[in-house]
């Protein structure tokens, strides 16, 4: 098993924190390889909370080096308070290799995030506010900054203020916005070049060495399928690539060095920020899947949208990431209802369709066909094998393997470390 990727299989926010964190201690090290802290992942060690956003779940595991590649968009001030939040409880942070090539989130970058959503008003994406979509756009426009110009002074001062030039036009001219001064970026980046420069590495040689080694190594996708600019929900989409193909081109390690693609599924759907949502409840069904689930965002605090399990979205991302099993995670919040609707196809303009169109205008039309399965009322918290869960909730188990078209490796029933089920 030289390497291994663990994604989102929906929308994000599927427990991708906690399944990564599970595998930590197997691995050697755990690599982020798109995204940024836009994303948000809790691990609970030993009744400890951790709210991690950019640092890899691999930081909680002694022993296991944390990694973030060249995809990764970085916000040095958000990184170095990540880190300094970690030691200041004792974990230990020296371990963390960080790629020359990744891209700097700059603070024009976040002010240009959220002054855009302003003007998209009714029409905003929902973003998370930290830059995100900008930096990746600038990668692409060969605007961006990256890690390694914050140690070259006068090179990070030309790249600056080039990037700047363009900008404060549109701040000023579209946004009615002061135009911001390229000393004032530049010192502040440097600032941050002494405290980073211990970290910043080749993680590219860095990783296939591991791997030529015998090392195991886990690439861990921020947010989900649905939400990768290629292949989900565009434009409500965030701006990289968290399918499995953004980790060869987010860290530098080709396909024929993976073995397995793990998807992180979550028992039901959630999605932060706007777009189409098939399964998607308005009623009190999805007010109690939020408050038992504890679906508020872990970046912004945001309610998350609530909905039922949806097989055509879980086939898909079989399809687009090649997956070769699921964790399925968060059984333990479907407990105490009568009976559990799963969403088997959609119904579309009056026509069955039983795979994710790939017409946005179908997929907006898209209204759930529902199947609907027995629910179980036995507190599941303590089971530990499958043979332990009640009979219901192993067919309900069952039911979402088949449709999803991977086999399920493990299942979550509380979230703890411990809380899990392994299967064989
Ligand atoms: P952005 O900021 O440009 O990436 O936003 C674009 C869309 O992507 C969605 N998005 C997310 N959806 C779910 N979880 C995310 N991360 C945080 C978490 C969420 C939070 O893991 O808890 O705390 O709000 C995440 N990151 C981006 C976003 O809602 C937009 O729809
Ligand atoms: P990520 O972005 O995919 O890492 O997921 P988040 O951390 O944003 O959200 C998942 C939430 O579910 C976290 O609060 C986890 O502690 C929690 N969690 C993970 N697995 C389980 C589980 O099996 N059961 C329950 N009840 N909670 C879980
Ligand atoms: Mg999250």
């Amino acid at each position: 098993m030289p390497a291994l990727v663990l994604l989102g299989a929906q929308w994000g926010d599927e427990g991708k924190g906690k399944a990564t964190d599970l595998l930590g201690g197997s691995v050697d090290y755990v690599v982020r390889y798109q995204g940024g802290n836009n994303a948000g992942h809790t691990v609970v060690v030993d009744d400890q909370k951790y709210a991690l956003h950019l640092l890899p779940s691999g930081i909680l595991s002694p022993g296991c080096v944390p990694v973030i590649g060249n995809g990764v968009v970085v916000d040095p001030g958000v990184l170095l308070e990540e880190l300094g939040g970690l030691a200041e409880r004792g974990v230990d942070t020296s371990r963390l290799l960080l790629s020359g090539n990744a891209h700097l989130i700059t603070p024009y970058h976040t002010t240009l995030d959220k002054v855009s959503e302003r003007f998209l008003g009714k029409r905003k994406i929902g973003t998370t506010g930290r830059g995100i979509g900008p930096t990746y756009a600038d990668k692409i426009n060969r605007q961006g900054i990256r890690v390694q110009d914050l140690f070259d002074e006068s090179i990070l001062r030309q790249k600056v203020e080039a990037a700047l030039d363009q900008k404060n036009q549109v701040l000023a001219k579209l946004y009615n916005r002061r135009a911001i001064a390229t000393g004032q970026v530049v010192d502040e980046l440097l600032g941050y070049a002494d405290a980073l420069r211990p970290f910043v590495c080749d993680t590219v040689l860095v990783l296939n060495q591991a791997i030529d080694e015998g090392k195991v190594v886990l690439f861990e996708g921020g947010q989900g399928t649905l939400l990768d600019v290629d292949h989900g929900t565009y434009p409500f989409v965030t701006s990289s690539n968290p399918t499995a193909g953004g980790a060869c081109t987010g860290t530098g390690v080709g396909p024929t060095r993976i073995s397995r693609v793990i998807g992180i599924l979550k028992a039901y759907t959630t999605r932060v920020g706007a777009g189409p949502f098939p399964t998607e409840l308005l009623d009190e069904d999805g007010d109690a899947l939020r408050r038992i689930g504890g679906e508020f965002g872990v970046t912004t605090g945001r309610d998350r949208r609530c909905g039922w399990f949806d097989a055509v979205i879980a086939r898909y991302a079989t399809r687009v990431n090649g997956l070769t099993d699921f964790f399925l995670t968060k059984l333990d919040v479907l407990t105490g209802w009568e009976r559990i609707p799963v969403c088997v196809a959609y119904e579309i303009d009056g026509r069955r369709v039983e795979e994710l169109p790939y017409s946005q205008t179908d997929f907006h039309h898209a209204k759930p066909i529902y199947e609907y399965l027995p629910g179980w009322s036995e507190d599941i918290g303590k089971a530990r094998s499958f043979e332990e869960l009640p009979a219901n909730a192993r067919a309900y188990v069952k039911a979402l393997e088949d449709m999803s078209g991977a086999p399920i490796s493990a299942i979550g029933v509380g979230p703890g470390r411990d809380e899990t089920i392994q299967i064989n």
